[in-house]
Protein backbone atom coordinates (compact mmCIF):
# COMPACT_ATOMS: atom_id res chain seq x y z
CA UNK A 1 0.00 0.00 0.00
CA UNK A 2 1.26 3.80 -1.02
CA UNK A 3 2.21 5.64 2.11
CA UNK A 4 2.75 8.78 2.04
CA UNK A 5 5.41 10.03 4.07
CA UNK A 6 5.45 14.15 5.50
CA UNK A 7 8.92 15.98 4.95
CA UNK A 8 10.44 19.29 5.20
CA UNK A 9 12.56 20.65 1.98
CA UNK A 10 16.24 20.72 2.14
CA UNK A 11 18.02 24.06 1.24
CA UNK A 12 21.09 22.48 -0.88
CA UNK A 13 19.73 20.35 -3.61
CA UNK A 14 20.83 22.02 -6.43
CA UNK A 15 22.17 19.68 -9.05
CA UNK A 16 25.93 20.93 -10.27
CA UNK A 17 27.37 19.47 -13.40
CA UNK A 18 26.34 15.95 -13.21
CA UNK A 19 24.01 15.53 -10.76
CA UNK A 20 23.47 16.10 -6.94
CA UNK A 21 26.64 15.26 -5.58
CA UNK A 22 27.43 15.51 -1.84
CA UNK A 23 29.30 13.85 1.29
CA UNK A 24 27.57 10.62 2.18
CA UNK A 25 26.74 11.55 5.72
CA UNK A 26 24.36 14.85 4.19
CA UNK A 27 22.54 11.69 2.15
CA UNK A 28 22.28 9.71 5.38
CA UNK A 29 20.24 12.64 6.93
CA UNK A 30 16.24 11.38 7.39
CA UNK A 31 14.71 11.85 4.22
CA UNK A 32 17.60 13.72 2.32
CA UNK A 33 17.75 10.83 -0.55
CA UNK A 34 14.06 10.59 -0.52
CA UNK A 35 13.29 14.17 -1.12
CA UNK A 36 15.75 14.42 -4.02
CA UNK A 37 14.03 11.37 -5.66
CA UNK A 38 10.76 12.28 -5.18
CA UNK A 39 11.60 15.72 -6.83
CA UNK A 40 12.83 13.93 -9.69
CA UNK A 41 9.60 11.96 -10.29
CA UNK A 42 7.60 15.35 -9.26
CA UNK A 43 8.47 17.28 -12.30
CA UNK A 44 8.19 14.46 -14.62
CA UNK A 45 4.86 13.77 -16.58
CA UNK A 46 3.07 10.63 -18.13
CA UNK A 47 5.59 8.21 -16.40
CA UNK A 48 2.74 6.30 -14.67
CA UNK A 49 3.68 1.72 -16.04
CA UNK A 50 6.73 2.89 -17.70
CA UNK A 51 10.30 2.10 -16.94
CA UNK A 52 12.76 3.40 -15.16
CA UNK A 53 16.22 1.90 -14.81
CA UNK A 54 18.54 1.82 -11.51
CA UNK A 55 22.29 1.52 -11.06
CA UNK A 56 25.18 2.92 -9.84
CA UNK A 57 28.87 2.69 -9.40
CA UNK A 58 29.13 0.13 -6.07
CA UNK A 59 29.84 3.29 -4.07
CA UNK A 60 29.15 3.26 -0.19
CA UNK A 61 24.85 3.77 -0.16
CA UNK A 62 24.61 2.36 -3.68
CA UNK A 63 22.60 -0.52 -2.38
CA UNK A 64 20.64 1.35 0.42
CA UNK A 65 19.40 4.03 -2.12
CA UNK A 66 19.07 1.65 -4.68
CA UNK A 67 16.05 -0.01 -2.53
CA UNK A 68 14.88 3.32 -1.46
CA UNK A 69 14.52 4.43 -5.23
CA UNK A 70 12.87 0.72 -6.05
CA UNK A 71 10.30 1.41 -3.37
CA UNK A 72 9.37 5.27 -4.27
CA UNK A 73 8.95 4.17 -7.66
CA UNK A 74 6.79 1.97 -6.99
CA UNK A 75 4.62 4.29 -4.92
CA UNK A 76 5.14 6.45 -7.61
CA UNK A 77 3.34 4.80 -10.55
CA UNK A 78 6.42 3.06 -12.34
CA UNK A 79 5.42 -0.01 -14.15
CA UNK A 80 8.66 -1.57 -13.87
CA UNK A 81 12.50 -1.25 -12.66
CA UNK A 82 15.40 -2.40 -14.50
CA UNK A 83 18.32 -2.69 -11.85
CA UNK A 84 21.87 -3.76 -12.40
CA UNK A 85 22.69 -6.94 -10.56
CA UNK A 86 24.48 -6.09 -7.51
CA UNK A 87 23.61 -2.69 -7.88
CA UNK A 88 25.63 -2.49 -10.56
CA UNK A 89 25.74 -0.14 -13.80
CA UNK A 90 28.06 2.03 -15.16
CA UNK A 91 26.71 5.16 -16.51
CA UNK A 92 27.36 4.89 -20.14
CA UNK A 93 26.11 1.45 -19.52
CA UNK A 94 22.97 2.45 -17.85
CA UNK A 95 22.43 5.25 -20.53
CA UNK A 96 22.44 2.47 -23.40
CA UNK A 97 19.57 0.29 -21.60
CA UNK A 98 17.45 3.10 -20.93
CA UNK A 99 17.92 3.89 -24.93
CA UNK A 100 17.61 -0.07 -25.61
CA UNK A 101 14.90 -0.87 -23.14
CA UNK A 102 12.55 2.17 -24.34
CA UNK A 103 12.92 3.02 -20.74
CA UNK A 104 11.22 6.59 -19.40
CA UNK A 105 14.56 7.88 -17.69
CA UNK A 106 16.77 6.31 -15.17
CA UNK A 107 18.45 7.17 -11.72
CA UNK A 108 22.10 6.78 -11.76
CA UNK A 109 24.02 6.43 -8.14
CA UNK A 110 27.08 7.41 -8.64
CA UNK A 111 29.96 10.66 -7.68
CA UNK A 112 31.47 9.90 -10.79
CA UNK A 113 35.78 10.21 -10.18
CA UNK A 114 35.08 11.44 -6.26
CA UNK A 115 36.31 9.13 -3.60
CA UNK A 116 33.60 6.79 -1.79
CA UNK A 117 33.48 5.51 1.91
CA UNK A 118 31.00 6.25 4.73
CA UNK A 119 32.96 9.89 4.77
CA UNK A 120 33.39 10.35 1.12
CA UNK A 121 30.64 11.21 -1.41
CA UNK A 122 27.98 10.67 -2.81
CA UNK A 123 25.69 10.91 -5.65
CA UNK A 124 22.29 10.95 -7.91
CA UNK A 125 21.90 11.81 -11.41
CA UNK A 126 18.64 11.69 -13.49
CA UNK A 127 18.71 10.84 -17.17
CA UNK A 128 16.11 11.29 -19.76
CA UNK A 129 14.71 8.94 -22.20
CA UNK A 130 17.16 9.82 -24.80
CA UNK A 131 19.66 8.07 -22.47
CA UNK A 132 21.23 11.08 -21.38
CA UNK A 133 21.46 13.80 -18.78
CA UNK A 134 18.40 15.79 -17.70
CA UNK A 135 19.00 19.01 -19.64
CA UNK A 136 19.46 22.30 -17.40
CA UNK A 137 15.71 23.60 -17.89
CA UNK A 138 14.83 20.09 -15.81
CA UNK A 139 17.27 20.13 -13.38
CA UNK A 140 16.23 23.90 -12.38
CA UNK A 141 12.75 22.26 -12.23
CA UNK A 142 13.64 19.76 -9.62
CA UNK A 143 16.25 22.45 -7.90
CA UNK A 144 12.81 24.21 -7.32
CA UNK A 145 10.57 21.48 -6.54
CA UNK A 146 13.06 20.14 -3.48
CA UNK A 147 12.52 23.73 -2.13
CA UNK A 148 8.73 23.16 -1.18
CA UNK A 149 9.00 19.13 -0.90
CA UNK A 150 6.27 18.65 1.71
CA UNK A 151 5.71 14.62 0.99
CA UNK A 152 7.03 12.04 -0.27
CA UNK A 153 5.48 8.34 -1.52
CA UNK A 154 7.00 5.23 -0.80
CA UNK A 155 5.53 1.13 -0.09
CA UNK A 156 6.57 -1.11 2.56
CA UNK A 157 7.80 -4.74 1.51
CA UNK A 158 11.07 -6.45 1.99
CA UNK A 159 14.16 -5.94 0.02
CA UNK A 160 14.73 -6.52 -3.85
CA UNK A 161 17.68 -9.32 -3.90
CA UNK A 162 19.99 -7.48 -5.79
CA UNK A 163 22.31 -10.29 -6.27
CA UNK A 164 19.91 -12.63 -8.54
CA UNK A 165 19.03 -11.99 -12.20
CA UNK A 166 15.51 -12.82 -12.34
CA UNK A 167 11.84 -10.50 -11.94
CA UNK A 168 10.06 -10.58 -8.52
CA UNK A 169 7.17 -7.92 -7.77
CA UNK A 170 6.60 -5.11 -5.50
CA UNK A 171 3.20 -3.05 -5.05
CA UNK A 172 2.21 -4.22 -8.21
CA UNK A 173 5.46 -2.89 -10.16
CA UNK A 174 7.36 -5.35 -11.86
CA UNK A 175 11.77 -5.28 -10.93
CA UNK A 176 14.10 -7.07 -12.86
CA UNK A 177 17.71 -7.45 -11.89
CA UNK A 178 19.75 -7.29 -15.29
CA UNK A 179 23.29 -8.51 -16.12
CA UNK A 180 24.64 -5.59 -16.16
CA UNK A 181 27.68 -5.98 -18.82
CA UNK A 182 25.82 -8.23 -21.35
CA UNK A 183 24.00 -5.59 -23.48
CA UNK A 184 27.13 -3.26 -23.53
CA UNK A 185 29.81 -5.55 -24.37
CA UNK A 186 27.26 -6.66 -27.04
CA UNK A 187 27.10 -2.73 -28.33
CA UNK A 188 31.23 -2.04 -28.69
CA UNK A 189 31.09 -5.54 -30.75
CA UNK A 190 29.20 -3.77 -33.19
CA UNK A 191 30.88 -0.22 -33.07
CA UNK A 192 34.71 -2.27 -33.05
CA UNK A 193 36.30 -4.57 -34.77
CA UNK A 194 36.86 -7.21 -32.93
CA UNK A 195 38.60 -9.53 -34.33
CA UNK A 196 41.02 -6.85 -35.40
CA UNK A 197 42.07 -6.08 -31.94
CA UNK A 198 42.31 -9.76 -31.06
CA UNK A 199 44.74 -10.04 -33.35
CA UNK A 200 46.73 -7.14 -32.55
CA UNK A 201 46.71 -8.87 -29.01
CA UNK A 202 47.66 -12.35 -30.10
CA UNK A 203 50.57 -10.48 -32.35
CA UNK A 204 52.17 -9.74 -28.66
CA UNK A 205 50.63 -5.94 -28.16
CA UNK A 206 50.73 -5.70 -24.49
CA UNK A 207 47.55 -3.52 -22.55
CA UNK A 208 47.47 -2.37 -18.88
CA UNK A 209 43.88 -1.26 -18.36
CA UNK A 210 43.91 0.13 -14.81
CA UNK A 211 39.64 -0.27 -13.10
CA UNK A 212 40.80 1.64 -9.69
CA UNK A 213 38.37 -0.95 -8.04
CA UNK A 214 35.52 0.83 -9.35
CA UNK A 215 32.63 -0.30 -12.19
CA UNK A 216 34.03 -0.61 -15.28
CA UNK A 217 36.31 -3.65 -13.55
CA UNK A 218 33.60 -6.62 -14.61
CA UNK A 219 33.04 -4.40 -17.80
CA UNK A 220 36.75 -4.22 -18.77
CA UNK A 221 37.36 -8.33 -17.44
CA UNK A 222 34.39 -9.27 -20.29
CA UNK A 223 35.88 -7.45 -22.84
CA UNK A 224 39.66 -7.23 -22.69
CA UNK A 225 40.61 -10.07 -21.50
CA UNK A 226 37.53 -12.62 -22.04
CA UNK A 227 36.13 -11.06 -25.97
CA UNK A 228 39.40 -9.81 -26.75
CA UNK A 229 41.39 -12.35 -25.57
CA UNK A 230 44.36 -9.89 -23.14
CA UNK A 231 45.64 -11.92 -20.87
CA UNK A 232 45.03 -11.88 -17.38
CA UNK A 233 46.13 -9.36 -15.18
CA UNK A 234 45.77 -7.05 -17.99
CA UNK A 235 42.95 -5.49 -16.10
CA UNK A 236 44.41 -4.27 -12.69
CA UNK A 237 41.83 -2.96 -9.40
CA UNK A 238 39.09 -5.15 -11.47
CA UNK A 239 36.85 -6.08 -8.31
CA UNK A 240 34.57 -2.68 -7.70
CA UNK A 241 34.97 -1.59 -4.27
CA UNK A 242 32.42 0.37 -2.01
CA UNK A 243 35.25 2.94 -0.91
CA UNK A 244 37.54 2.05 -4.24
CA UNK A 245 40.09 0.48 -1.53
CA UNK A 246 40.58 4.37 -0.33
CA UNK A 247 41.89 5.34 -3.47
CA UNK A 248 40.30 8.27 -5.42
CA UNK A 249 38.86 6.79 -8.51
CA UNK A 250 40.34 9.66 -10.54
CA UNK A 251 41.98 8.69 -14.01
CA UNK A 252 44.84 11.08 -14.08
CA UNK A 253 48.70 11.67 -13.08
CA UNK A 254 47.82 12.04 -9.37
CA UNK A 255 45.68 9.56 -8.72
CA UNK A 256 46.54 7.09 -11.35
CA UNK A 257 49.67 7.12 -10.51
CA UNK A 258 50.84 3.84 -10.71
CA UNK A 259 49.27 3.16 -14.37
CA UNK A 260 51.92 6.35 -15.09
CA UNK A 261 54.84 4.64 -13.68
CA UNK A 262 53.95 1.32 -15.64
CA UNK A 263 53.88 3.26 -18.85
CA UNK A 264 56.84 5.59 -18.46
CA UNK A 265 58.58 2.51 -16.62
CA UNK A 266 61.32 0.36 -18.12
CA UNK A 267 59.33 -2.63 -19.82
CA UNK A 268 56.17 -0.83 -20.49
CA UNK A 269 53.08 -2.05 -22.09
CA UNK A 270 52.28 -1.04 -25.29
CA UNK A 271 48.85 0.74 -24.56
CA UNK A 272 47.45 1.83 -21.07
CA UNK A 273 44.25 3.25 -19.98
CA UNK A 274 42.33 3.58 -16.97
CA UNK A 275 38.69 5.05 -16.22
CA UNK A 276 36.34 6.43 -13.26
CA UNK A 277 33.99 5.59 -10.48
CA UNK A 278 31.13 4.89 -13.11
CA UNK A 279 33.07 4.40 -16.17
CA UNK A 280 32.15 7.43 -18.29
CA UNK A 281 35.92 9.28 -17.75
CA UNK A 282 38.88 7.80 -19.91
CA UNK A 283 42.26 8.34 -19.27
CA UNK A 284 44.88 7.41 -22.17
CA UNK A 285 48.36 6.24 -22.49
CA UNK A 286 50.66 4.94 -24.60
CA UNK A 287 54.56 3.92 -23.74
CA UNK A 288 55.92 6.79 -22.86
CA UNK A 289 53.69 9.32 -24.05
CA UNK A 290 50.06 10.57 -22.07
CA UNK A 291 47.58 11.51 -24.52
CA UNK A 292 45.39 14.78 -23.17
CA UNK A 293 42.03 14.36 -22.94
CA UNK A 294 41.69 17.07 -25.95
CA UNK A 295 44.32 15.47 -28.08
CA UNK A 296 42.41 12.23 -27.49
CA UNK A 297 39.52 13.61 -29.02
CA UNK A 298 41.02 15.17 -31.40
CA UNK A 299 43.06 11.89 -32.73
CA UNK A 300 40.00 9.64 -32.45
CA UNK A 301 37.71 12.36 -34.68
CA UNK A 302 40.82 11.78 -37.13
CA UNK A 303 40.65 8.72 -37.41
CA UNK A 304 37.45 7.41 -35.84
CA UNK A 305 36.76 5.68 -39.80
CA UNK A 306 39.29 3.20 -39.29
CA UNK A 307 36.22 1.65 -37.08
CA UNK A 308 33.23 0.05 -38.89
CA UNK A 309 30.69 1.79 -36.47
CA UNK A 310 32.25 5.30 -38.02
CA UNK A 311 33.32 3.95 -41.46
CA UNK A 312 30.65 6.37 -43.03
CA UNK A 313 32.80 9.47 -41.83
CA UNK A 314 31.53 11.69 -38.96
CA UNK A 315 28.65 14.04 -38.93
CA UNK A 316 30.32 16.69 -36.59
CA UNK A 317 32.54 17.32 -34.01
CA UNK A 318 31.42 18.40 -30.31
CA UNK A 319 33.79 19.70 -27.45
CA UNK A 320 32.95 21.41 -24.53
CA UNK A 321 34.29 25.34 -24.31
CA UNK A 322 37.24 24.60 -22.29
CA UNK A 323 38.62 22.15 -24.37
CA UNK A 324 41.24 22.30 -26.86
CA UNK A 325 40.84 23.78 -30.25
CA UNK A 326 43.02 20.67 -31.07
CA UNK A 327 39.64 18.78 -32.48
CA UNK A 328 39.11 22.61 -34.30
CA UNK A 329 41.33 21.47 -36.72
CA UNK A 330 40.43 17.97 -37.38
CA UNK A 331 37.13 19.34 -38.00
CA UNK A 332 38.17 22.33 -40.20
CA UNK A 333 40.79 19.48 -42.42
CA UNK A 334 37.68 17.11 -42.81
CA UNK A 335 35.14 19.40 -43.46
CA UNK A 336 32.97 19.48 -40.61
CA UNK A 337 30.97 21.50 -38.06
CA UNK A 338 32.48 21.85 -35.01
CA UNK A 339 29.90 23.30 -32.01
CA UNK A 340 31.12 24.29 -28.53
CA UNK A 341 29.01 24.03 -25.89
CA UNK A 342 29.42 24.68 -21.78
CA UNK A 343 30.85 22.09 -19.54
CA UNK A 344 28.83 19.11 -18.72
CA UNK A 345 27.96 16.03 -21.28
CA UNK A 346 24.23 17.19 -21.05
CA UNK A 347 24.71 20.00 -23.14
CA UNK A 348 26.00 17.48 -25.95
CA UNK A 349 22.57 15.53 -25.88
CA UNK A 350 20.22 17.74 -28.38
CA UNK A 351 23.34 17.87 -30.90
CA UNK A 352 23.35 14.34 -30.97
CA UNK A 353 19.86 13.46 -30.91
CA UNK A 354 19.46 16.12 -33.77
CA UNK A 355 22.11 14.18 -35.68
CA UNK A 356 24.09 17.32 -35.94
CA UNK A 357 27.76 15.55 -34.53
CA UNK A 358 28.92 12.31 -33.84
CA UNK A 359 31.52 12.44 -31.60
CA UNK A 360 31.75 14.58 -28.23
CA UNK A 361 34.62 15.33 -25.76
CA UNK A 362 35.79 17.30 -22.82
CA UNK A 363 38.93 18.65 -21.42
CA UNK A 364 37.68 16.41 -18.28
CA UNK A 365 38.71 12.92 -19.67
CA UNK A 366 35.67 12.16 -21.40
CA UNK A 367 35.14 11.57 -24.66
CA UNK A 368 31.91 9.53 -26.58
CA UNK A 369 29.70 9.35 -29.37
CA UNK A 370 25.96 8.87 -30.40
CA UNK A 371 26.08 5.16 -29.83
CA UNK A 372 25.00 6.28 -26.31
CA UNK A 373 23.60 9.84 -24.55
CA UNK A 374 26.82 9.87 -21.92
CA UNK A 375 30.78 9.80 -22.30
CA UNK A 376 31.84 6.43 -22.27
CA UNK A 377 35.76 5.16 -20.90
CA UNK A 378 35.89 1.87 -22.28
CA UNK A 379 34.24 2.98 -25.67
CA UNK A 380 37.55 5.60 -26.09
CA UNK A 381 39.87 2.87 -25.17
CA UNK A 382 38.02 0.17 -27.80
CA UNK A 383 38.38 2.91 -30.54
CA UNK A 384 41.57 3.63 -29.92
CA UNK A 385 42.97 -0.20 -29.96
CA UNK A 386 40.92 -0.27 -32.62
CA UNK A 387 42.69 2.20 -34.69
CA UNK A 388 45.97 0.80 -33.26
CA UNK A 389 44.76 -2.41 -34.09
CA UNK A 390 44.38 -0.78 -38.35
CA UNK A 391 47.78 1.44 -38.05
CA UNK A 392 50.24 -0.59 -36.81
CA UNK A 393 51.75 2.20 -35.52
CA UNK A 394 52.50 2.98 -31.61
CA UNK A 395 50.26 5.76 -29.85
CA UNK A 396 53.70 8.03 -29.95
CA UNK A 397 53.83 7.74 -33.90
CA UNK A 398 50.26 8.37 -34.27
CA UNK A 399 50.45 11.36 -31.99
CA UNK A 400 53.94 12.46 -33.73
CA UNK A 401 52.09 12.39 -37.04
CA UNK A 402 48.47 13.84 -36.21
CA UNK A 403 51.00 16.84 -34.27
CA UNK A 404 52.98 17.20 -38.25
CA UNK A 405 49.39 17.50 -39.56
CA UNK A 406 46.79 19.10 -37.43
CA UNK A 407 49.50 21.37 -35.41
CA UNK A 408 49.70 21.15 -31.53
CA UNK A 409 47.95 22.22 -28.60
CA UNK A 410 50.14 22.21 -25.73
CA UNK A 411 46.84 22.26 -23.08
CA UNK A 412 46.69 21.79 -19.45
CA UNK A 413 44.30 22.18 -16.34
CA UNK A 414 45.45 23.64 -13.25
CA UNK A 415 42.78 22.57 -10.28
CA UNK A 416 42.94 24.62 -6.98
CA UNK A 417 40.93 22.13 -5.16
CA UNK A 418 39.05 22.74 -1.48
CA UNK A 419 39.67 26.42 -1.71
CA UNK A 420 37.36 28.88 0.46
CA UNK A 421 34.56 29.47 -1.18
CA UNK A 422 34.35 33.05 -1.13
CA UNK A 423 37.62 33.93 -1.74
CA UNK A 424 37.48 31.60 -5.33
CA UNK A 425 34.25 33.87 -5.37
CA UNK A 426 35.60 36.81 -5.34
CA UNK A 427 38.51 35.76 -7.50
CA UNK A 428 35.83 35.03 -9.92
CA UNK A 429 34.06 38.41 -9.96
CA UNK A 430 37.23 40.52 -9.41
CA UNK A 431 37.87 39.12 -12.57
CA UNK A 432 34.41 39.27 -14.39
CA UNK A 433 34.81 43.17 -13.70
CA UNK A 434 38.39 43.37 -15.39
CA UNK A 435 37.24 42.08 -18.63
CA UNK A 436 36.07 45.11 -20.09
CA UNK A 437 39.75 46.39 -19.41
CA UNK A 438 41.99 43.50 -19.99
CA UNK A 439 42.45 43.45 -24.24
CA UNK A 440 44.82 46.26 -23.51
CA UNK A 441 46.84 45.07 -21.23
CA UNK A 442 50.26 43.13 -21.83
CA UNK A 443 51.77 40.40 -19.28
CA UNK A 444 55.31 38.45 -19.58
CA UNK A 445 55.10 39.74 -23.49
CA UNK A 446 51.56 38.49 -23.93
CA UNK A 447 48.44 40.41 -24.93
CA UNK A 448 45.60 39.84 -24.40
CA UNK A 449 43.18 40.39 -27.58
CA UNK A 450 39.61 39.36 -26.25
CA UNK A 451 38.22 38.80 -23.15
CA UNK A 452 34.78 37.72 -22.42
CA UNK A 453 32.03 35.62 -20.57
CA UNK A 454 30.83 32.70 -22.31
CA UNK A 455 27.25 31.50 -22.68
CA UNK A 456 26.22 29.35 -25.01
CA UNK A 457 22.75 29.37 -27.09
CA UNK A 458 21.66 25.62 -28.05
CA UNK A 459 20.91 25.79 -31.78
CA UNK A 460 18.52 22.88 -31.24
CA UNK A 461 16.40 24.23 -28.62
CA UNK A 462 17.52 27.85 -28.57
CA UNK A 463 17.74 27.27 -24.63
CA UNK A 464 20.83 29.88 -23.44
CA UNK A 465 22.93 29.23 -20.61
CA UNK A 466 25.30 32.12 -19.23
CA UNK A 467 27.72 32.14 -16.85
CA UNK A 468 29.98 29.14 -18.20
CA UNK A 469 33.41 30.87 -17.69
CA UNK A 470 36.08 33.80 -18.05
CA UNK A 471 37.96 33.16 -21.49
CA UNK A 472 40.59 35.20 -22.27
CA UNK A 473 42.25 34.92 -25.48
CA UNK A 474 45.84 36.38 -26.41
CA UNK A 475 47.71 37.71 -29.89
CA UNK A 476 48.89 34.50 -31.34
CA UNK A 477 46.07 32.15 -30.32
CA UNK A 478 46.90 31.35 -27.04
CA UNK A 479 43.90 31.03 -24.27
CA UNK A 480 43.45 31.43 -20.55
CA UNK A 481 39.85 30.28 -19.13
CA UNK A 482 38.69 30.49 -15.59
CA UNK A 483 35.92 28.57 -13.99
CA UNK A 484 34.75 27.17 -10.74
CA UNK A 485 34.27 23.41 -10.62
CA UNK A 486 30.19 22.12 -10.73
CA UNK A 487 31.17 18.78 -8.99
CA UNK A 488 33.19 19.19 -5.87
CA UNK A 489 31.76 18.20 -2.53
CA UNK A 490 33.99 20.62 -0.34
CA UNK A 491 34.73 24.18 -0.82
CA UNK A 492 35.48 25.73 -4.16
CA UNK A 493 37.25 24.08 -6.93
CA UNK A 494 39.05 26.46 -9.06
CA UNK A 495 39.81 25.50 -12.48
CA UNK A 496 42.53 27.26 -14.99
CA UNK A 497 42.70 25.69 -18.54
CA UNK A 498 45.87 27.27 -20.29
CA UNK A 499 46.30 26.58 -24.43
CA UNK A 500 48.63 27.36 -26.51
CA UNK A 501 49.07 26.32 -30.35
CA UNK A 502 52.37 25.75 -32.49
CA UNK A 503 51.60 25.07 -36.37
CA UNK A 504 52.93 21.98 -37.81
CA UNK A 505 56.03 23.74 -38.93
CA UNK A 506 56.67 24.83 -35.42
CA UNK A 507 57.99 23.16 -32.12
CA UNK A 508 56.23 19.99 -31.45
CA UNK A 509 58.16 17.95 -28.79
CA UNK A 510 58.16 20.65 -25.98
CA UNK A 511 57.51 19.52 -22.27
CA UNK A 512 54.02 20.74 -21.53
CA UNK A 513 55.06 22.63 -18.23
CA UNK A 514 57.60 24.24 -20.35
CA UNK A 515 55.44 25.63 -23.18
CA UNK A 516 52.50 26.71 -20.62
CA UNK A 517 55.11 27.78 -18.10
CA UNK A 518 54.69 31.91 -19.26
CA UNK A 519 50.88 31.38 -19.91
CA UNK A 520 50.12 29.86 -16.06
CA UNK A 521 52.49 32.83 -14.83
CA UNK A 522 49.94 35.51 -16.45
CA UNK A 523 47.35 33.48 -15.18
CA UNK A 524 48.28 33.91 -11.73
CA UNK A 525 48.98 37.87 -12.89
CA UNK A 526 45.75 38.95 -14.32
CA UNK A 527 43.44 36.92 -11.85
CA UNK A 528 45.47 36.91 -8.69
CA UNK A 529 45.01 33.36 -7.89
CA UNK A 530 48.57 32.89 -5.01
CA UNK A 531 46.97 35.91 -3.83
CA UNK A 532 43.10 34.86 -3.47
CA UNK A 533 43.60 31.13 -2.53
CA UNK A 534 46.69 30.77 -0.58
CA UNK A 535 48.05 28.08 -2.32
CA UNK A 536 51.32 28.61 -4.24
CA UNK A 537 50.59 25.98 -6.90
CA UNK A 538 47.42 24.09 -8.13
CA UNK A 539 46.54 20.94 -6.11
CA UNK A 540 46.12 18.89 -9.62
CA UNK A 541 47.31 19.18 -13.47
CA UNK A 542 45.98 17.58 -15.99
C1 LIG B 1 31.03 15.75 -15.03
C2 LIG B 1 30.30 16.15 -16.28
C3 LIG B 1 31.28 16.60 -17.33
C4 LIG B 1 32.17 17.70 -16.78
C5 LIG B 1 32.86 17.21 -15.52
C6 LIG B 1 33.66 18.29 -14.84
O1 LIG B 1 31.76 14.61 -15.28
O2 LIG B 1 29.53 15.10 -16.78
O3 LIG B 1 30.57 17.03 -18.43
O4 LIG B 1 33.14 18.07 -17.73
O5 LIG B 1 31.89 16.78 -14.59
O6 LIG B 1 32.80 19.32 -14.46
P1 LIG B 1 33.29 20.48 -13.52
O7 LIG B 1 34.45 21.12 -14.25
O8 LIG B 1 32.11 21.38 -13.35
O9 LIG B 1 33.78 19.87 -12.23
P2 LIG B 1 31.74 13.38 -14.28
O10 LIG B 1 32.68 12.38 -14.88
O11 LIG B 1 32.23 13.94 -12.97
O12 LIG B 1 30.33 12.93 -14.23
Amino acid sequence: MTMTITTTPFADQKPGTSGLRKKVRVFQQTHYAENFVQSVFDVLADYVGQTLVVGGDGRFLNRDVIQTIIRMAAANGFGRVLVGLGGILSTPAASNVIRKQGAFGGLILSASHNPGGPDEDFGIKYNIGNGGPAPEKMTDAIYARSKVIDRYFTVQGPDVDLDRLGETQMAGMTVSVIDPVADYAKLMEQLFDFGAIRALIADGFSISFDAMHAVTGPYALEILERRLGAPAGTVVNGTPLPDFGGLNPDPNMVHAHDLFERMFGPDAPDFGAASDGDGDRNLILGRNIFVTPSDSLAALAANAHLAPGYAQGLKGIARSMPTSGAADRVAHALGLPLYETPTGWKFFGNLLDAGLVTICGEESAGTGSDHVREKDGLWAVLLWLNILAVRRESVEAIMAAHWARFGRNYYARHDYEGVDIVAAERLVSELRAALPRLPVRTTHGLTVAEADEFEYLDPVDGSRSQGQGLRLRFEGGARIVFRLSGTGTSGATLRIYLERYEGPEGVLDLETAAALADLAAVADAIAGIVRYTGRDGPTVIM
